[in-house]
């Protein structure tokens, strides 16, 4: 009865929300907690605060020298709380390629703490652990030696009253941990004893503590482990620009959050949540959590991975010396960026990344954290989304309207209405009678199709879901053992227990053809709802004291909730067939360690100009933080845009790594071809131009793959010392050669353009779509281009060579045999080079030599390649690809200075030479068909001068 009554009641409480849901306008702030609501928070600010205000504070931790000792490579000791007098244990390893993890723990906690985020969030091969030696400068000062490739000399230095540890790189100090005293470990213990003392002896009668029980709005968390949190102060000396640490609608480079100019007045804030209608220029959590932060200045760049999957909070400071606060001075430069981060939970594990360039700090982090996931080529294409196409003949009628209208799309998505009663796996078969069918009639054409499969089940004792899992004990649980049972779309739900390998490997057995009915493998998945959202839960989550397996509660490994169960469903995607092949998984929630699944978007923006220009700082801070396949919804997801802004969305869409186009339930429908003409033919050119450019991008992928760089760039990435260029965030660098400003405000009709001089001021830029040279005004690099509503400011690097595919096809699919046009871009010395990758696009054959990898090179009037396989290409994709040509090329920027050109010749791989035809416009020129297949490498393409 009492259950019935509560059922009721959840039942109310959901129409209610579901309402609230489609009806208010703006973020609901006070849905969600600022610091001063967090007790954890709270605290540990107001330990920074008294650290701040006495000259005298200093940390009551000090490193017992004496207990320093080397085993297996690792340097450990322990930390004596002179408050308290009680020891936390310490622990420094060296790895091989410039990266140091600290770990700090209590040495005898009266039960263990959470210290298994690395197990869901670190690779099992990391780099090896160097050599550990410490050289003792005095029984304060030790020093351990690290060896950072590229770097002539780096080291840890580490004081032992109080304890601090200075990373120095060239003998610059470039990191400190606890400069500033905060470190904080709140030692377990029991409710009923005392805490022995409080880290700041006054702080406790200042802030309310709210360690063993805490009230927000309806809900009360029990904190049963009482106060367990830790927390640090890292400080980057000589740095003015921190970046990082998504998922926040805040700029690229990081804003202060404790007072100064145009600061956020409250923490940035880690803690995957489903925030409704988020707002811009915000610290607020969202969906997403990536702990690691990245520092730039003209000589070196560091990262900062603090590794813990609990809520946290991190509060940035950034000083000068007129300030007041000095502690290194930095070759003349006095910005200093000082950090606190706070975590509800767990231990402290923390990474130091000492690069020396921005490209090596991101190695550097997946070396830790995993290679993002090389893509299947489709899902780098374009995807037409919408909650919802409503039945197999609205599928039919959007696919046939993109062949129509002659305009490229590669997938077709189905949202929640697509299920029977938001039974995910199951399809509503009065709307989609024979799913098969239509999965099938897309793949005729190269096309895919995405389905969404949410984490809350719903509790049904019909739904073989809900009844395999229950009866497999696989939900996560209430403290007192029941299943959780909580509300989200079909009413009252649970949620699986990924963490429990029992159910990841249950997980992966629903997605085989014959567990998922009518699946086929033109289907591929969306992981939405996974931060994971709970309707009636606190701040629209999981209550903070649910429990997973091994008896941790979901307080300890809420950020990586999401991210797991990406994991499990991109490998159940990936192994349905005999021979396991890529898998496209998009998820909305993600935590450090996503790239290895694969793709993430910004959730629910809205279709305003303010969040089509919030799209690039948004996506350059999810790819620097090693997550390379992202994107915004391209439109807006709330809200009807307006013709120009759905345009302008596309025009920067395409040149952001995941292009997406989706909408709310509630919006008017918005395919590209309703506009009429000339938008049709405007969304279309837009479209076009991404297919073209699907080989570059496709190489930009590889290259994330295997170094972790993003595909989309900042621009300091690619001018590391160009001072101007570190908090740019309406531009960036898609690769190393195209620089992208999308035209992001409405009626706006000039852009002005930074365009980078390089190291040596010669930098030459092209206008990617004229062709034509770039010249600079003598006041410096800012040009101003008027911009039509068809332009898109794009300009290609001097010294770069894309290769693109440019004959239009219906999708990706029907390129692949396309031949390719190389775009030379000649620098100032007539130089040029560039990449491209191929595949299969689809298997793990690349794995087996099943690619083609070429590194061109156009030198003294020369195009030649390198091939960079490691191995021969394997026979049978050689011989699939042998017919693929490069048909032509175009080379920007020759000198006329070099005479008239006479003729072309190519030398090709059986040692045949013979004239290409060629075509001349002052600096360019184009070269016919100079009959190579891109399976060869030994021809050389030469150009005569008289
Ligand atoms: O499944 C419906 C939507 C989806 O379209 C959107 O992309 C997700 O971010 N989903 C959220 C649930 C509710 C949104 C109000």
């Amino acid at each position: 009865m009492v259950t019935r009554l509560r059922d009721g009641w959840m039942f109310l409480l959901g129409i209610v929300l579901c309402f609230a849901i489609l009806k208010v306008e703006g973020v609901k702030r006070e849905d969600f907690k600022a610091c001063a609501q967090s007790g954890f928070c709270r605290r540990n600010r107001a330990i920074a605060d008294e650290a701040a205000s006495s000259s005298s504070w200093t940390s009551p931790f000090e490193l017992v020298s004496k207990t320093l000792t080397v085993k297996d490579n690792a340097v450990s000791g322990y930390i004596k709380n002179t408050k308290s007098s009680s020891l936390l244990t310490f622990e420094v390893q060296v790895l091989q390629n410039g990266v140091a993890r600290i770990r700090i723990n209590e040495n005898e906690p009266i039960k263990p703490r959470y210290e298994q985020t690395a197990e869901w969030t670190l690779v099992s091969n990391l780099p090896a652990k160097t050599e550990a030696k410490i050289i003792k400068k005095s029984d304060n000062e030790a020093v351990i030696p690290m060896q950072v490739p590229g770097v002539e000399s780096a080291s840890m230095v580490i004081h032992a009253k109080p304890l601090r540890i200075d990373f120095l790189v060239n003998d610059t100090p470039v990191l400190t941990l606890n400069e500033r005293g905060l470190l904080n470990l709140e030692e377990l213990r029991r409710k009923d004893e005392p805490k022995l003392v409080d880290q700041s002896d006054s702080s406790e009668s200042k802030v309310e503590t709210g360690e063993w029980e805490e009230t927000f709005k309806t809900w009360t968390d029990p904190k049963p482990n009482g106060p367990e949190s830790v927390a640090l102060d890292v400080t980057f000396p000589g740095f003015s620009h921190v970046y990082g640490i998504p998922e926040h609608a805040s700029t690229f480079s990081l804003k202060e959050t404790r007072g100064g100019e145009n600061a956020h007045s409250d923490p940035y804030r880690l803690y995957n949540l489903d925030v409704f209608e988020y707002e811009t220029d915000n610290p607020m959590a969202l969906y997403g959590s990536v702990p690691f932060m990245v520092a730039h200045n003209p000589e070196h760049s560091v990262g900062l991975f603090w590794m813990n999957a609990a809520e946290t909070w991190i509060d940035i400071v950034k000083t000068t010396e007129t300030e007041g606060f000095h502690l290194f001075k930095h070759k003349g430069k006095t910005s200093t960026t000082q950090t606190h981060w706070i975590s509800e939970a767990g231990i402290i594990d923390v990474f130091v990344m000492l690069g020396p360039t921005p490209k090596d700090v991101l190695k550097q982090y997946i070396s830790l954290t995993g290679a993002p996931a090389m893509p299947p080529a489709f899902s780098i294409a374009a995807h037409q989304c919408r909650w919802n196409y409503l039945s197999s003949k609205d599928v039919a009628m959007v696919d046939a309207g993109f062949d129509e209208h002659d305009i490229p799309n590669d997938v077709i998505w189905l949202d929640i209405e697509h299920t029977d009663g938001k039974k995910y796996f199951t399809w509503d078969y009065a709307k989609f009678p024979d799913p098969e069918k239509m999965q099938n009639e897309l793949a005729a054409k190269g096309r895919k199709l995405v389905t969404i499969i949410d984490p809350h089940i719903k509790r049904d004792d019909g739904y073989y879901i809900y009844k395999e899992a229950r009866d497999a004990n696989l939900f996560i649980k209430t403290p007192d053992g029941n299943d959780y049972d909580g509300w989200c779309w079909p009413g009252s739900s649970s949620w699986i227990d990924y963490t429990n390998p029992l159910a990841r490997e249950w997980w992966i057995k629903k997605f085989k053809f014959d567990d998922y009915k009518s699946s086929t493998p033109a289907l591929h998945v969306w992981n939405d709802m996974n931060e994971p959202s709970v309707f009636n839960g606190p701040e629209i989550t999981a209550p903070k004291e649910m429990i997973h397996h091994g008896g941790w509660e979901h307080r300890v490994l809420h950020n990586v909730y999401g991210q797991i169960y990406h994991g499990a469903t991109a490998k159940a995607v990936s192994v349905r067939e005999e021979t396991p092949k890529r898998s496209f998984v998009l998820s909305r929630a993600f935590f450090a360690g996503t790239q290895r699944y694969g793709a993430i978007w910004t959730g629910d923006n809205t279709a305003s100009w303010e969040h089509l220009r919030n799209s690039n700082p948004m996506l350059l801070s999810i790819g620097l933080a090693g997550i390379p396949f992202n994107g915004a919804d391209v439109g807006g997801f709330f809200g009807n845009p307006s013709t120009e802004l759905l345009l302008r969305w596309y025009q920067a869409g395409i040149f952001q790594p995941f292009f997406r186009a989706h909408a709310h339930i509630d919006t008017k429908r918005r395919e590209p071809w309703l506009f009429g003409e000339p938008w049709t033919t405007r969304f279309r050119n837009a479209l076009v131009e991404r297919y073209k450019l699907l080989p570059y991008f496709y190489t930009l992928f590889h290259e994330a793959h295997a170094l972790g760089v993003p595909v989309m760039r900042p621009m300091f990435f690619e001018f590391p010392q160009d001072e101007r260029t570190f908090a740019l965030e309406d531009q960036f660098m898609v690769g190393p050669a195209l620089l992208v400003k999308p035209v992001v405000n409405e009626g706006q009709t000039v852009q002005s353009i930074y365009l980078p001089s390089g190291p040596n001021g010669s930098q030459i830029w092209y206008d990617y779509f004229t062709q034509k040279k770039v010249t600079l005004p003598s006041s410096g690099q800012e040009i101003k281009t008027t911009v039509g509503i068809e332009d898109i400011p794009v300009y290609l690097r001097g010294g770069s060579i894309v290769a693109r595919r440019d004959r239009q096809r219906r999708s990706s699919y029907g390129m692949v045999y396309d031949p390719f046009t190389l775009i030379v871009a000649l620098d100032e010395e007539g130089n040029a080079e560039g990449e491209l990758y191929l595949d299969d696009g689809e298997t793990f054959d690349y794995e087996k030599g099943a690619y083609i990898h070429h590194r061109f090179t156009f030198k003294n009037n020369r195009l030649t390649t390198q091939l960079l396989n490691t191995e021969p290409i394997a026979e049978d994709y050689a011989s699939v690809m042998h017919k693929v040509r490069i048909e032509r090329v175009v080379i920007l920027g020759s000198k006329q200075d070099n005479g008239k050109l006479s003729k072309v010749v190519v030398h090709d791989p059986k040692g045949v030479t013979f004239d290409a035809g060629y075509k001349i416009s002052k600096s360019k020129i184009v070269v016919r068909d100079p009959k190579l297949s891109i399976v060869e490498s030994q021809w050389r393409l030469e150009l005569k001068y008289q």
